[in-house]
């Protein structure tokens, strides 16, 4: 799949959230994600006008806004709607599968009511896709997986990240991609059989034109290592586009926004070998 464009991809896809975010990606000209790691409300909601023309998916830690109530997430999916993204909360899920399931629909958040996309650790075993895809298969949600992490010494490595590809292909209705750092396709070629028509989206964090890394343990790489290089299709950033928390300039953050949508466009049609 990743010398296909995003819209033959796009058009084979089963799942509906992995289909519209590939049409996104088409309309728009965009594989930019910006993760909007901020803490107040008003800040989170104006980089979020800020960039939503130029992405193609919001990231969200809703977890860590400080004055967080349910206009918010009004706010949030109006501005989806406006911009045309689609939005996908970080949640990093951990644990069996009854809790994520609690987790994912209930309490404060209500993640599946919002958020078209979300992810979740392989740790725990198929028992935590089992528990999202209950509550997320009915609302046309997505999941992904996290086989590989971005940050120095993560123990996301070797077998666990076949088997964190196993798991994945075991539940293709709902688990449409990978956060990781390069493709997934060539894990288990010997086991495969009936996945001539699979498509796992790799969303990849880490992404960052001028720095290499934070002090604690974060690694980026540039766009194109990351989409020519190691054919992810989503390229994931946060401070390289809004700086610091709290320092927000919409005019910076929108420069910042054209320049990665720009690096990560150009890296994508030369993969794909687009004019
Ligand atoms: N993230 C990573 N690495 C991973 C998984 N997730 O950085 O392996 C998330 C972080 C953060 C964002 O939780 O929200 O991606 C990266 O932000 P940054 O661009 O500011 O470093």
């Amino acid at each position: 799949p990743h010398l296909q464009t995003y819209a033959q991809r796009a058009q084979k896809h089963t799942n509906p959230a992995a289909k519209l975010l590939l049409e996104t990606m088409e309309r728009k000209q965009t594989n930019l994600s910006v993760s909007v790691d901020v803490t107040k409300a008003q800040e989170f909601l104006a980089i979020i006008d800020a960039v939503g023309p130029f992405v193609c998916l919001i990231k969200t830690h809703i977890d860590i806004i400080e004055d967080f109530d349910n206009s918010l997430i009004n706010r949030l999916q109006e501005l989806s709607t406006q911009h045309d993204f689609l939005i996908f909360e970080d949640r990093k899920f951990a644990d069996i599968g009854n809790t994520v399931a609690l987790q994912y629909s209930s309490g404060v958040y209500k993640i599946a009511s919002w958020a078209h996309i979300t992810n979740a650790h392989a740790v725990p075993g198929p028992s935590i896709v089992t528990g999202l895809a209950s509550i997320g298969v009915p609302l046309q949600r997505g999941l992904i997986l996290l086989a590989e992490m971005s940050s120095k010494g993560a123990l996301t490595t070797g077998s666990y990240v076949e088997d964190a590809v196993r798991m994945a292909r075991a539940r293709r209705d709902f688990v449409v991609g990978f956060i990781a750092q390069h493709r997934m396709e060539g894990i288990d070629a010997l086991e495969r059989t009936d996945v001539a028509d699979e498509d796992f989206l790799v969303l990849a964090p880490g992404v960052g034109l001028d720095s290499k890394g934070d002090a604690m343990g974060q690694q980026y790489r540039t766009p194109e290592e990351v989409v020519l290089n190691c054919g992810c299709d989503v390229i994931i950033v946060g401070r390289g586009i809004f700086g610091k928390s709290g320092e927000f300039n919409a005019e910076s953050v929108q420069v910042q926004a054209k320049r990665y949508q720009s690096a990560g466009w150009d890296a994508y049609k030369k993969r794909v070998s687009l004019p």
